[in-house]
């Protein structure tokens, strides 16, 4: 498991959303990429779904998925992280909330709460979203991860929008222990 110090080993998953170019693609490079950082390795990742565009209709249909990885960066690191790699995978938006080509969101961090301008955790709006919800109750973990899973199965009952939400395919990225080194 990489280079990380045992003791600030969190927990953290990350919604992933691509509407634009080769979808599919952009989702398992992005995968590759977190995996490939000496310090996030990622755990399991979710079915992919393709789901009818919330808020700014009038865009293609979204393909998306959701990650558990482990990681001892901030979560503000991660957060650049991320940034970086939606950048470099061609991020490309000119519309609020509109089409893009990655969408990286960082929606909660193993005992950890945010409140600054460019991050709140954990994620303020994916208990509404069924695009959030539905991939990552495939991955939520049990144990360590207790708080998250109760909301998450709580959130996915009283949820309307779901029928926006069918699944695309399982994910093909290989599996954590594939790609570990050891
Ligand atoms: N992301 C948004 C706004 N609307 N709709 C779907 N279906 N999927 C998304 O990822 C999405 C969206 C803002 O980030
Ligand atoms: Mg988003
Ligand atoms: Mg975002």
């Amino acid at each position: 498991m990489k280079l990380h110090s045992t003791s600030e080993l969190s927990e953290a998953y990350i919604a992933l959303g691509a509407n634009l170019g080769d979808r599919e693609k952009t989702l398992m490079d992005a995968i590759d990429r977190l995996h490939a950082h000496p310090q996030i390795t990622v755990l399991r990742c979710s079915s992919l779904y393709e789901t009818e565009p919330v808020g700014y209709a009038d865009q293609p249909f979204f393909l998306n998925m959701a990650l558990a990885i482990k990681t001892d960066l901030s979560p503000h690191v991660l957060l650049s992280v991320m940034q970086t790699i939606e950048q470099v995978l061609g991020r490309v938006r000119h519309i609020l909330n509109g089409p893009r080509t990655l969408d990286l969101d960082l929606l909660w961090m193993e005992g950890r709460e945010e409140n600054t301008p460019d991050l709140i955790l954990p994620h303020p709006r994916m208990e509404e979203r069924a695009f959030v919800l539905v991939p990552l109750n495939d991955i939520v973990g049990q144990g360590e991860t207790s708080g998250l899973h109760r909301v998450v199965k709580t959130a996915i009952e009283r949820l309307d929008g779901k029928e926006g939400i069918r699944l695309w395919t399982t994910c093909n990225w290989q599996t954590a222990s594939e790609h570990s080194e050891s």
